[in-house]
């Protein structure tokens, strides 16, 4: 009895004008989607871009989980879920810097590449994170380390060894690792925004609390599945050319 009363009372809190705690749920739903869709697609592909694929898998999936957490958790206490977040990135970003790797090991990426590339990553989160949620009084300074990391990915992949193998790879790849990038430059932009908006005395006034959450949830769509979709697609163009 204890549970159908629990029960009840999240229900009840599923109020039709909180669109905040609506894009988590369609955020659930889609991640959650989007790994049906990666994984059931598995068996058409070889090994080398099985892997790939899977890892896109990987991503959607470990966030529908938190997803469910986070949405939960928005919907119990009205506030922003940032530790689940957080811990969400930590997992999914290094194994999208991961992708990076996979696609460009056929032009020779070394494991060092994906190390550097993980290690930067885990450097641009665990230090948004303190100014996030635990030295929110220097929120600028450590959103500032974190930015610097941020630039060093998106150098290494425009510009940096990414880059060259890229070009070496030629073809599909370079394509394919070309929309990545903008990804990560763009699309990964919208976080530093998002941590702006949410900081409190810069911009989170303008469009309340929990709007952080908003941009945050639409990133992570577009973040996640898109970059998913290019490897998906990269990986069925291949294919199809073996076969
Ligand atoms: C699926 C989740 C993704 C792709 C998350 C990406 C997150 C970022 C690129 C976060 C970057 C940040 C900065 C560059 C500075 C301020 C602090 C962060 C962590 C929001």
């Amino acid at each position: 009895m204890k549970n159908l009363v629990l029960l009840s009372d999240i229900t009840s809190k599923m109020d039709p004008t909180d669109y905040i705690g609506f894009t988590f749920f369609v955020g659930c739903m889609a991640m959650m989607a989007a790994s049906a869709f990666f994984f059931l697609s598995l068996s058409q592909f070889d090994k080398k871009w099985r892997t790939s694929v899977l890892v896109s898998g990987l991503i959607t999936f470990i966030a529908a989980v938190h997803y469910f957490y986070m949405r939960d958790y928005w919907a119990a206490n009205m506030e922003s879920p940032t530790f689940f977040r957080y811990v969400d990135w930590i997992l999914t970003v290094p194994l999208m810097c991961v992708e990076f790797y996979l696609i460009l090991k056929v032009a020779g990426a070394k494991p060092s590449l994906m190390w550097k590339m993980i290690g930067l990553s885990v450097v641009m989160l665990v230090t948004g994170y303190f100014g996030e949620a635990v030295y929110p009084a220097s929120a600028a300074l450590w959103g500032g380390i974190s930015g610097l990391a941020y630039f060093v990915i998106v150098y290494e992949i425009w510009i940096g060894g990414a880059k060259k193998l890229a070009v070496a790879a030629g073809g599909e790849i370079l394509k394919a690792h070309k929309i990545l990038c903008w990804f990560v430059l763009v699309g990964w932009a919208i976080y530093p925004l998002g941590y702006m908006l949410g900081t409190d005395g810069w911009y989170s006034s303008i469009l309340g609390s929990g709007s952080v959450d908003v941009v945050y949830n639409i990133a992570d769509a577009i973040n996640k599945i898109g970059f998913g979709l290019v490897i998906y697609a990269l990986a069925v163009k291949k294919q199809d050319a073996i076969a």
